[in-house]
C-alpha cells in the first residue's frame, strides 16, 4: 500500500503543505476552498483549477525514485502480487509495473472519460490541451473530458474489489508513504491475515501501526528513501536496484531528449 509519501522524493509537493501545496498555488482562481478541484459541482461550473493540477501531474513531468523502483523490482523478482496505490501522478507505471499489478485506487491520468457521453480516451489524446492550459473536449459530443482521477463522492475504480481476494492471500504487507487516513484505501491494512507481517516505512506511525499494533508489526520510521535503501542493503539486492535504476534513468533520458 503507497501513498503521497512516496512521491515526495521525486519533487511532487503534497496537497497541503502551506506555500509549497499543490492547493496553494490554485489560489489564483477564486475557489471557495482547496477540496473543490475534486468535487463534481465545481468541475462542472468551473473545470480550470482541477485542470492546473493536472497540468502540474501529468504522466511525464516527474520521475520514479528509488521507492518507485523497489517495488518494480519486487515486481521483477514475482513478489508482489498487487500494489495499490493512492497517488495520481503515475509514478508507478512509469516505473515499469504493469497495470495489472496496480490498483490506482484514486484513479489515474492515463485515461479519461467524456463527461456527456462517457466515451474513453487515452489520456495522452489530451496532453497537449492539457499543457497549453485548455479544457479538453470530447471529439465526439463536444462534452468536458474529466481526467479518470477519483472526485469526492465518486465510486472507487472497479479494480479497488480486488482487495477481497488480493488481501488474504498475502504473505507480507508494505504500508510505505500514507498517513493511512483516506478510507476506504486505510482500512486494507487490516485486511491481511493476523499471521502477515506488515512493514510500514513512513516518517510517523500511522493507522493500526499507532493504536492497533499487532505482534509481528514492523516500522522503519523516517524517510522513505532511506527506509527503502536499508532494507535493500538487509536483503542484498543493492546491485540490483543500481542496475535497475540505471537502466531506467537511460530509458527515461533517451525519452526526454
Ligand atoms: P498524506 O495524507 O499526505 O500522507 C503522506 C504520509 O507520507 C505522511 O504520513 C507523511 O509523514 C509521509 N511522508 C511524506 N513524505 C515522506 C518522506 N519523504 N519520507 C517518509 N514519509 C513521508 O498522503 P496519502 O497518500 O496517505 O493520502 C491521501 C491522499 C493524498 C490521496 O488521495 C492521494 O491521492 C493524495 N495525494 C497524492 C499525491 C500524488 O499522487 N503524488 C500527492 C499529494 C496528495
Amino acid at each position: 500500500m503507497a501513498g503521497a509519501g512516496i512521491s515526495t522524493p521525486s519533487g511532487i509537493p503534497d496537497f497541503r503543505s502551506p506555500g509549497s501545496g499543490l492547493y496553494s498555488n490554485l489560489q489564483q482562481y477564486d475557489i471557495p476552498y482547496p477540496e473543490a478541484i475534486f468535487e463534481l459541482m465545481y468541475f462542472f461550473a468551473n473545470p480550470k483549477p482541477f485542470f492546473t493540477l493536472a497540468k502540474e501531474l501529468y504522466p511525464g513531468n516527474y520521475r520514479p525514485n528509488y521507492a518507485h523502483y523497489f517495488l518494480r523490482l519486487l515486481h521483477d523478482k514475482g513478489l508482489l502480487l498487487r500494489l495499490y496505490t493512492q497517488n495520481i501522478d503515475g509514478l508507478e507505471r512509469a516505473a515499469g509495473i504493469p497495470p495489472d499489478r496496480l490498483v490506482e485506487a484514486h484513479g489515474t491520468f492515463a485515461t479519461a472519460t467524456c463527461t456527456v457521453c462517457r466515451r474513453k480516451f487515452p489520456g495522452e489524446d489530451f496532453r497537449g490541451d492539457v499543457m497549453a492550459d485548455k479544457v479538453p473536449h470530447c471529439r465526439a459530443c463536444t462534452g468536458v473530458v474529466k481526467p479518470d482521477i477519483v472526485f469526492f463522492g465518486e465510486e472507487l475504480p472497479q479494480r479497488f474489489f480486488l482487495h477481497l481476494t488480493d488481501f488474504p492471500m498475502a504473505d507480507l504487507l508494505f504500508v510505505i508513504g500514507t498517513s493511512l487516513e483516506v478510507e476506504p484505501f486505510a482500512s486494507l491494512a487490516g485486511a491481511v491475515r493476523s499471521s502477515v507481517p506488515r512493514v510500514l516505512i513512513n516518517r510517523d506511525l500511522v493507522g493500526p501501526f499507532a493504536w492497533r499494533q499487532r505482534h509481528n508489526d514492523v516500522a522503519q520510521l523516517g524517510d522513505v528513501v532511506g527506509g527503502v535503501e536499508t532494507l535493500v542493503e538487509l536483503l542484498d539486492w543493492k546491485e540490483e536496484m543500481e542496475t535497475l535504476m540505471q537502466k531506467e534513468k537511460e530509458k527515461l533520458d533517451a525519452k526526454d531528449s
